[in-house]
């Protein structure tokens, strides 16, 4: 099994910030903010329709180290691309002015500053080992860990219910990106052993046990490594197709049809594209609140079969699967796992797989051997466990 293609080991992240800050800078950080990547583990598309998903938190982390200034401008030093950036007022006085993966950092103290909080100036150091452009909220761990790092060191007065929409304004208006508030809100509010149920519409979560040791389970991790092409073109195609069935339907959003009122829905639908959208979102609704049960029950094996479901409803309905996470579903499946899907927004990404413990190496080598059959580039797959969401480090 391979780990996520980045340096060192999840336990150095927090002293490569650290180290970094300090040979950047020539002093210690005043303190350290660690923010999670995340897997969703079902509830695909539905945060933007209103809807219900269920990610957990990733033991992959970004670590901001900082410190304030006493004056207002940001410096930034990111482990990952060597760069170091700054950016002062001006350039937070409206979205768009600064670009690149600095664009995270500045949209943070921008939407921080937009909804009246007093941002302290401050200087940082980021180190990270959630993977890029893998699907796995890379973006909403720097988020999450910059938004942590500055209301506490700005001693912000900012509930932690709230820092989710934060974020997750920062990457809508100042990045431009059009995503929904499931990653920030996992990013920021998972639990430790827990999976994130959350109303994407009243935004009330339930922390949902996930004890996949005791059951004997692992969540299996496969990058797919697929080569992430048009991602937010499509993503932005899906939203609109979405919003049209809802307008078509004439209800707020597609959370509000009922599983029992689809069919009527669909054939209240001309346009055979936006039935296949709608019906995913209708399903895969009914779907995060199986697994629900299913877990508040203890029965976490029996998830598997819903795990697949909704892998096929994206294949087949919402159409965002690529043939690289399609056969790691499929060679999983064939391996013995209870169950497997695409997480995340689609084309591309990884997929999670519901496995026993015993099977872990067994499935993954039955993945990259599929994947070498089709000349695929070789997968990366990783066990992982559901780990706490974004807070300072001691
Ligand atoms: C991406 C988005 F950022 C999320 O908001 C969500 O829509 C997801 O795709 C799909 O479920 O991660």
């Amino acid at each position: 099994m391979s780990q996520p293609d980045q340096p060192g080991s999840a336990a150095d992240i927090p002293a490569r910030a650290t180290a970094g800050y300090t040979s950047e800078y020539g002093e210690p950080p005043a303190g350290r903010w660690a923010a999670p990547g995340r897997v969703n583990l079902i509830g695909e598309h539905t945060d933007y329709n209103d809807g219900f998903v269920l990610p957990f938190a990733l033991p992959q982390q970004t670590v901001v180290a900082a410190a304030t200034t006493g004056e207002p401008g940001w410096t930034v030093w990111s482990e990952q691309s060597g760069e170091r950036i700054e950016f002062d007022l001006d350039d937070v006085s409206e979205p768009g002015r600064v670009k690149g993966w600095g664009a995270y950092v500045a949209g943070t103290v921008w939407a921080l500053r937009d909804a009246g909080f007093d941002v302290p100036g401050a200087r940082m150091a980021i180190a990270s080992d959630v993977p890029l452009g893998a699907g796995l909220s890379s973006s909403a761990a720097l988020e999450s860990a910059v938004l942590t790092a500055l209301a506490d060191l700005g001693g912000l007065d900012l509930p932690v219910d709230d820092r989710p929409g934060l974020a997750q304004r920062a990457e809508n208006r100042y990045v431009g990106i059009p995503s929904g508030i499931m990653d920030q809100s996992a990013s920021i509010r998972c639990q430790g052993g827990h999976a994130l149920f959350l109303d994407c519409r009243s935004l009330a979560v339930e922390q949902i046990p996930f004890d996949l040791d005791s059951a004997g389970l692992t969540i299996l991790v496969v990058d797919s490594r697929a080569p992430h092409q048009h991602v937010t073109g499509e993503y932005r195609a899906r939203r609109a197709a979405c919003e049209e069935g809802a307008r078509a339907l004439g209800v707020p959003a597609l959370r509000d049809v009922p599983i029992d009122g689809l069919d009527a829905a669909l054939a209240r639908l001309d346009d055979p594209m936006i039935q296949r959208r709608v019906r995913h979102i209708v399903t895969e609704n009914q779907r995060v609140l199986d697994t629900v049960e299913l877990l508040r029950a203890g029965r976490v094996r029996e998830i598997g079969p819903l795990l697949t479901a909704s892998h096929v409803s994206m294949r087949d309905d919402f159409e965002i699967t690529v043939a690289e996470v399609d056969v790691a579903v499929e060679a999983a499946l064939a391996a013995g796992a209870y169950g497997a899907r695409m997480t995340g927004g689609g084309f591309g990404g990884c997929v999670l797989a519901l496995v026993d413990t015993d099977r872990v190496e067994a499935v993954a080598t039955a993945v990259a051997d599929a994947y070498a059959e089709r000349g695929f580039t070789a997968p990366h797959s990783w066990p992982v466990l559901p780990t706490p969401g974004a807070h300072r480090l001691p």
